[in-house]
């Protein structure tokens, strides 16, 4: 047998196990896996997961992790027992808020191909006996979820694997990865190295220990979570067979922050309703691995029965058989949890041939092992991982302070109704752009992204509403699309198409790519010729090897060899950043080039709009003309005395530039503009208008209108592949492919109504059948029409009839040809 590069995973836990199987099953063969406690009962947080799989959850891929997870234990059996117990899940509500969230969450459900149904109180009494109806307005019974048998799955896996070769060795730590040149050689534990082409660090809520090793920062925090067993309940005796057997649904109480198996006769209850408990790992101290066992592991605390008092007594409430049991049995269990709850994947950017698995639940494990899996022998996961890339974060979000407050409040806020435009209430004001003071003054309203302060519209525009024609008048919102949207984003719309306006578009990622070997690095990673001269601005996309698409930028050559790039974020900057790197080493002095994130050190103002030519003109000596600076062209011009580089191109859609400038000249830049632009109506516009703009545009966003899942056809993105350049990554798997022959279509939806508006992630149904998902929606106030993307089989064609669903009810919508705003580029070109 051939053999494969030698992997070393840490940690025998329910991640670690399945990876190792997954590669097993991809025909590697040189895998050894390592834990510090003895892999009977390694003492990890799955030895004592309850295994709870509620496989719904608002990202797309996470839904995926949690599908495959539930089909592979369900295949993974002995003696006839599978590790899986199909039990449904239930979620209950009682209050009219979670009735709706239940609503919207059987949407996600079946956007992302998860069947399950609405259930009345009585169909809810009907299916699980002991609860207490009265108090419950209904439920979502969702009929292929149910138990994982974390621990056993575990030991299946150590057998089967074992036996196709992989080596464990327990009780064993690893103290220090060896590494040489920036790649991983080997792991240290106290019986030497073991040699490693690739390591994989499942540690679970370890992991930011591990990562330490390497200096990687691993921005998960542990922390305790109360799960306690009762006696018997009488009202449960004898109605399973086996001391863990379940046979009702799993169930959740969100409203009391409450979940719920059955363990034989017994109850398993999980509760988030007590204060967040950090870990200090330090604490922990080192534990005997003799000593381990079910009720002495180092993810067990001892229980604090005070904090769970209130969760036992509403406890009672829902389900008044456990009136006739006590507590017998409680732990505080440690596991991870992370600035935004999602899990944390990826190779670091230390140190190559080192990847993390972490901050994974049990419900997502064999779909994430899966997913590094194809990662490590394929270059690329199938299920896009975005959602979970250790790369997503800014540095200001990996401090630890950052981490701690942010990963406590997900615990509080776990089984909260969050909004998708939901703001963090604190840590904010972490970054502010040079334009923020004068934001404040003109009442801007501000969420956050990638810890910038962004204002979404401006109080001092409120005043244009009187003046707005009623064509422009947005029709009134339903309670939850109106929440964080104001009325204002239609005036700013207003005047962005029939004036001009200025936008802070500061937190667009922007990174210096630098050097005499910056043409050659930007040629392989880019879909467009990076060859034209100084002055160029591109629209480009990174593709994957396989044609997915990792990104979509702009790049503008300033210098022969300095190009200045738009980007998504910081998964760009570490790809990058590894690239360079190793073109660098790799090749001569000819090959050297840098990689800067210059996005804290500049600014940008986006000034669109009809008259923005009339603004700057008085501002500047420069020329604007469209022969002075065409579309999609770049250069340096002085504006009220600062120095700028001024770019043709505009997200939303009109005439204008993008101007950059250092930090320290922001503000005057933007004073200047303002003052200028006084005369001709100019406005700060926020993202609420910004996002609109763009939707009638028809310009995609990446992350959700794309993903390494869809190829540029698929995306309607072919124009900016450039297949008769040489070679760029992604080339090959592209070949043969078309607009024509992609089996899906990114599709245009506009909404018959004229008024209802939906927020993103619906489902999408063709008659009568959920056959896709709405990536990007917004109100389109210049034409008058919500707008919702949506991926949706080549043979539903424009014209068709389609409906979205929203919060149970179908809204009916048609497929449009794109953009729906200025076709022919009069208004960018002009
Ligand atoms: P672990 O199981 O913790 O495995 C990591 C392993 O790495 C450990 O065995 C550890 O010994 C080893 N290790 C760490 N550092 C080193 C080192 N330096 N050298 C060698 N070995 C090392 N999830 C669900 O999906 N559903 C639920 O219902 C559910 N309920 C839960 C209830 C409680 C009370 C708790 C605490 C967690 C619950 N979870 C649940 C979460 C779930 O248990 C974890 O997310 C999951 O088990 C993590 O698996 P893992 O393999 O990543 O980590
Ligand atoms: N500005 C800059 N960089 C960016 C963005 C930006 N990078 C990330 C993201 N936004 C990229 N998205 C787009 C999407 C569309 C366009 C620009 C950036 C765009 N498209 C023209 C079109 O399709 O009509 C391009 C036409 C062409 O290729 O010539 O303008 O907002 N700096």
């Amino acid at each position: 047998m051939e053999s494969s590069p030698r992997i070393v995973i840490i940690g025998a836990g329910i991640v670690g196990t399945n990876l190792a199987d997954e590669l097993v099953t991809r025909g590697w063969n040189n895998i050894t896996v390592l834990d510090q406690g003895p892999l009977n009962m390694p003492g990890g947080s799955t030895s004592h997961a309850p295994g709870l799989v509620f496989q719904t959850n608002p990202s797309k891929s996470m839904a995926l992790f949690a599908k495959y997870t539930v089909e592979k234990l369900l295949s993974l059996t002995e003696d006839g027992v599978s590790c899986f117990n199909q039990v449904g899940g239930l979620e209950v509500a009682t209050t009219e808020t979670r009735l709706a969230d239940l609503k919207r969450k059987l949407g996600y459900a079946q956007s992302w191909g998860i069947e399950g149904r609405i259930l009345s109180r009585e169909e809810c009494k009907e299916l699980y006996p002991l609860l207490n109806e009265e108090d419950i307005l209904g439920g979502l019974h969702i009929p292929s979820d149910g138990l994982a048998s974390a621990a056993r799955a575990v030991q299946l896996l150590i057998k089967r694997t074992e036996a196709a070769g992989v080596k464990y060795i327990g009780n064993t730590a690893v103290t220090g990865i060896e590494q040489e040149n920036r790649r991983v050689t080997g792991v240290r534990t106290p019986d030497g190295v073991i040699d490693a082409d690739i390591v994989v660090s499942c540690a679970g809520f370890w992991g930011a220990k591990v990562g330490e090793l390497i200096g990687m920062k691993v921005p998960l925090l542990p922390l305790a979570h109360q799960y306690v067993k009762t006696t018997p309940v009488p009202a449960q005796k004898g109605k399973n067979e086996l001391p863990n057997g379940a046979r009702l649904p799993i169930l959740r109480h969100q409203d009391q922050d409450l979940y719920y198996r059955e363990h034989g006769d017994r109850y398993g209850i999980g509760s988030y309703a007590h204060k967040p408990m950090p870990v200090d790992l330090d604490e922990l101290g080192s534990y005997n691995p003799d000593e381990i066992s079910e009720h002495n592991m180092p993810s067990r605390l001892d229980f604090t029965l005070e904090d769970f008092l209130p969760a036992w007594e509403a406890t009672k409430q829902l389900l008044p058989a456990l009136h006739e049991s006590e507590i017998e049995d409680g732990f505080n269990g440690i596991f991870s949890f992370t600035p935004d709850g999602g899990s944390l994947v990826g190779e670091s950017k230390e140190l190559d041939g080192f990847y993390v698995a972490e901050a994974v639940w049990v419900t997502h494990s064999a779909g994430i092992a899966r997913a590094v899996a194809e990662l490590l022998t394929e270059g690329k996961s199938s299920i896009d991982l975005g959602d979970c890339d250790i790369h997503r974060f800014e540095d200001v979000q990996l401090t630890d302070a950052y981490v701690s407050e942010t990963s406590q409040q997900n615990f509080v806020e776990i089984y909260d109704v969050l909004h998708p435009l939901q703001p963090k209430l604190s840590p904010r004001n972490l970054r502010v752009s040079p334009f923020h003071a004068r934001h404040k003054q003109l009442g801007g309203v501000f969420l956050e992204g990638g810890g910038w302060e962004r204002p979404y519209w401006f109080e001092a525009n409120a005043d244009l509403l009187k003046d707005m024609p009623a064509e422009w008048q947005p029709p009134a919102r339903d309670a939850w699309s109106g929440m964080f949207s104001s009325p204002i984003a239609a005036a700013e719309a207003w005047k962005t198409r029939t004036a001009v306006a200025m936008y802070d578009m500061t937190p667009l990622k922007r990174l210096e790519v630098s050097g005499p070997g910056a043409q050659k690095l930007l040629q392989e990673l880019t879909t467009a010729d990076m060859t034209k001269k100084p002055g160029a601005v591109t629209y480009t996309l990174l593709l994957d090897h396989a044609g997915g698409i990792r990104s979509d930028i702009t790049v503008a050559r300033l210098t022969e060899d300095t190009f200045q790039l738009g980007a998504n974020g910081n998964i760009d900057t570490a790809y990058f950043d590894r690239a360079a790197r190793h073109q660098t080493n790799n090749g001569g002095p000819a090959d050297w080039v840098q990689v800067r994130d210059t996005t804290g050190g500049t600014c940008c103002i986006g000034l669109w709009g009809p008259l923005a030519r009339d603004v700057v003109a008085t501002v500047s000596n420069d020329d604007f003309t469209n022969d002075g600076l065409k579309y999609f062209r770049s250069k340096q011009v002085v504006i009220g005395g600062v120095p700028v580089t001024a770019m043709r191109l505009s997200y939303v859609g009109e005439l204008g530039w993008e101007l950059y400038t250092s930090a320290d000249n922001g503000q005057r830049l933007w004073d200047t503009l303002f003052k200028a632009g006084q005369p001709h109506g100019i406005i700060a516009a926020g993202r609420a208008a910004f996002s609109s703009l763009r939707l009638e545009k028809g310009y995609r966003s990446w992350g959700t209108d794309m993903t390494t899942e869809h190829d540029p056809y698929e995306a309607g993105l072919g124009f900016a592949v450039k297949m008769a350049k040489d070679n760029f990554v992604g080339k090959t798997a592209l070949e043969g492919r078309t607009e024509e022959n992609s089996a899906r279509r990114l599709r245009c939806l506009t909404i018959n109504d004229g008024r209802s508006i939906v927020l993103g992630k619906e489902p999408v149904f063709y008659k009568n059948q959920p056959l896709g998902y709405i990536t990007s929606a917004a109100y389109g106030y210049t034409i008058q029409k919500p707008i919702a993307y949506a991926y949706l089989p080549s043979t539903v064609n424009i014209g068709d009839a389609v409906e979205i669903e929203y919060f149970g009810r179908r809204i009916p919508a048609t497929i449009t040809q794109d953009p729906l705003y200025d076709p022919t580029m009069t208004r960018l070109r002009g």
